[in-house]
């Protein structure tokens, strides 16, 4: 157990208080027993006269905290929303229309220290006076103009006070010209990624194509079209985010380890929630925003999922988790490890008439053209 020395200052008078900074042992918590929240939906376009037209939307950072599960002391966190009152972690579920544009104004409002640890030893975003979080935002799977794709090196801090050498603009322009689906957006600064996501700061973005989609006959609607998003987080006994410091080859990099593996499975913000479910069919656009481990897909992918609830003999469904980590060669999962478990459904009532369906034929992609893109996908953040 580690014990930590905090000098507090309560009623004009210094105290001193121990606050315990040990484990969090994630046996203690109890399972199932937080109801899985749908996080907020911000449309990302307007309807006028019944057409959906561009929109322009204000997003924030904000530190908060956050509650994980009912047995687990608040989490200060990063978040994303319109308002600090309604930040959440995952942020709020974008939802584009196809051929309609969507303008973010990402903003910061985060204070002058991160809230985890910093490895000063790779390449980082560092602003000149080292103050503020620097952070950018990607919009993972987009297909968008290079100034609104979230480069490393277009960081910006709390009210944009200082920016990095490849900033430009502070309003991200997205087409939504691609294909329906499910992308995500999430923070990108150099060197800073990890640990801007393990802060918090991520979320689902959705584009619709109702001519394109209708026809496949899905469950549709916020009811039964639900994003969602699985993360892993360790955490301490005063319920802070656990990130272990200590690099695997700390005379190079002091604080760098390749990996993060949390031993709390969080889904949409709660640990081993629980969701309340119809006799019928319902879509899942499943998001593994796990940093390493791999669930149904691997780390930043996604899997569209419908599960048919009807099927189902008995009252509830556990969600599990069966792939080794790091995959295909670490550690196996068992019924007795804690990581088996992703989240349960309790399946309320009667069988019902769903017009809903699995189509044969799902859509066909075009298969990108790969000319010239290489140089503008590679990828670099940590
Ligand atoms: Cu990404």
């Amino acid at each position: 157990m580690i014990y930590t020395l905090v000098v507090a200052h309560i009623l004009g008078l210094f105290v001193v208080v121990y606050c315990d900074g040990g484990l969090f042992s994630s046996s203690q918590l109890e399972k199932f027993v937080d109801e899985i929240p749908d996080m907020p939906r911000i449309k990302g376009y307007d309807v006028v006269h019944g057409v959906p037209v561009s929109k322009r939307l204000k997003i924030t950072m904000f530190q908060k905290h956050w509650k994980f599960h009912k047995d687990l002391p608040l989490t200060t966190v990063f978040a994303y929303g319109e308002t600090k009152r309604t930040a959440t972690v995952p942020g709020p579920t974008i939802e584009a229309v196809h051929g309609v544009s969507t303008r973010v104004l990402w903003q910061n409002r985060l204070p002058s220290k991160h809230i985890l640890p910093w490895d000063p030893t790779i390449l980082t975003a560092i602003p000149r006076n080292k103050t503020g979080v620097p952070t950018v935002v990607h919009l993972h799977g987009g297909i968008d103009e290079p100034q609104s794709d979230g480069n490393s090196n277009s960081w910006f801090t709390a009210g944009f006070q200082q920016v990095g050498p490849h900033w430009t603009k502070k309003t991200y322009h997205y087409h939504n010209l691609q294909q329906p689906g499910n992308l995500y957006y999430h923070d990108h600064a150099m060197g800073l990624t990890r640990v801007n996501l393990l802060a918090g700061l991520f979320g689902a973005y959705i584009i619709r194509h109702e001519k394109v989609e209708a026809p496949l006959g899905l469950p549709s609607g916020d009811e039964f079209d639900r994003p969602l998003v699985v993360f892993d987080r360790s955490f301490r006994t005063d319920g802070s985010i656990y990130m272990n410091p200590t690099g695997n080859n700390p005379t190079i990099h002091p604080q760098w380890q390749p990996e993060y593996f949390g031993d709390v499975i969080v889904v949409n913000g709660k640990a081993w929630p629980y969701m309340t479910v119809r006799r019928r069919r319902y879509r899942f656009r499943i998001i593994n925003a796990i940093l390493v481990k791999e669930i149904l897909v691997g780390p930043s992918e996604i899997a569209d999922v419908v599960i048919d609830f009807s099927k189902s003999k008995s009252n509830s469904v556990i969600l599990h988790n069966g792939a080794a980590y790091p995959y295909p060669d670490g550690d196996p999962v068992n019924a007795t490890t804690n990581d088996s478990k992703v989240m349960k459904f309790i399946i309320n009532g009667q069988r019902e008439i769903d017009p809903s369906r699995v189509p044969k034929n799902l859509l066909k992609y075009p298969t990108p053209s790969l000319t010239g893109s290489l140089e503008n996908s590679l990828c670099c953040y940590v």
